[in-house]
């Protein structure tokens, strides 16, 4: 499953995960603004055009994180103290944990991914490139309280959330999974994390409107998932994808406009769109160092230090638990 998918879903049984999937959608498009969660961007197809939005010459975070990975991947796997437990949120692609597992002699690896396949899949790829690595993998969904595995009691404890996930939480969101990260990971723990950064709006705009059109058909997939899981009838040329950048609110927000009044039928619900009227789908908050740091120390983490590219485009940052 892709990386940021886990964070953003809930591990539920198949019936249970598509009456879920039906109710949030009928619920979130009876409102007014209409929208749609995120976390139903991430199916297959979903999940396969973000692996291509990542390597758009336009979207920076996942190049410029890989950068300070590499660049100060030294520095970071110093804090991580040997034989510790390395406990990463949400595991997709591994290229990023491979830089600290390369660089750091820990005890083991715990994956935390809502889909049981995908992680062993990759705990096995793992395994073979990391003669005696012990992985543990665990299928849970990260934002909920979930156990560790026993065989890594009285290791230290450090978190890895890379993607800047975190942004595409609302702020009430971030500050709850980050307070229930360092309940999980325990006193002394600590957590290494990526947050995309504030930066000049039309490098952010352009980001998130690719000149491939890339990002467009990853919006606009959550209508044909809908159409087929949910047997709509969303008409996708009637539908456009819009990315703008809310100043006020420090984020981008993606929405898909109907381009004319129209009604669509969803499970047996009718609803009804005005023309230019919005579908609110995605938000990626975008933090200040400051914002950032005090969002943190609000759920009980303390910044120990904190690496940024020399655009400070991206931030990875090494937190204490304090508190
Ligand atoms: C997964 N997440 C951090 C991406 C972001 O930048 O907010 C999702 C994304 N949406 C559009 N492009 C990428």
């Amino acid at each position: 499953m892709n990386v940021h998918a886990p964070a953003l879903a809930e591990v539920l049984p198949f019936d249970e995960q598509a009456s879920a999937f039906a109710g949030d959608v009928i619920g979130n498009l009876s409102q007014y603004p209409k929208r749609l969660s995120p976390k139903y961007f991430y199916d297959a197809a979903g999940s396969e055009l973000f692996e291509q939005i990542t390597v758009l010459p336009e979207y920076y975070p996942t190049r410029t994180e890989l950068g300070i990975l590499r660049d100060r991947g030294d520095a970071i796997a110093a804090l991580i103290p040997k034989g510790a437990a390395l406990v990463e949120f949400g595991a997709g692609a591994t290229t990023k944990v491979r830089l600290l597992l390369e660089r750091c002699d820990v005890g083991a690896y715990v994956p935390v991914d809502i889909s049981g396949d995908f992680l062993n899949a990759q705990a096995d790829a793992l395994r073979k490139d990391f003669p005696g690595l012990d992985v543990y993998p665990v299928a849970a969904d990260f934002t909920a309280p979930f156990a560790l595995p026993a065989e890594i009691d009285g290791m230290p404890k450090v978190g890895f959330f890379p993607g800047s996930t975190l942004g595409n939480f609302e702020p009430h969101e971030a500050s709850a999974f980050l307070r229930s990260a360092r309940a999980i990971l325990g006193d002394g723990a600590q957590l290494i994390i990526g947050v995309d950064l504030e930066k000049d709006e039309r490098v952010l705009y352009d980001a998130y409107n690719d000149s491939a059109g890339v990002t467009a058909r990853f919006n606009l997939n959550v209508l044909v998932r809908i159409n087929r899981e949910l047997g709509g009838n969303f008409d996708l040329s009637a539908f456009t994808h819009r990315s703008i950048y809310n100043r006020d609110r420090h984020r981008i927000e993606m929405h898909l406009i109907s381009r004319k009044a129209q009604s669509v039928r969803v499970l047996g619900h009718n609803f009804s769109f005005r023309p230019g009227e919005s579908i609110h789908t995605e938000s990626s908050y975008k933090y200040s160092l400051e914002r950032f740091t005090a969002l943190a120390r609000a759920a009980d983490w303390k910044v120990r230090e904190s690496w940024t590219d020399k655009e400070a485009m991206f931030s990875v940052h090494a937190l204490m638990a304090s508190g």
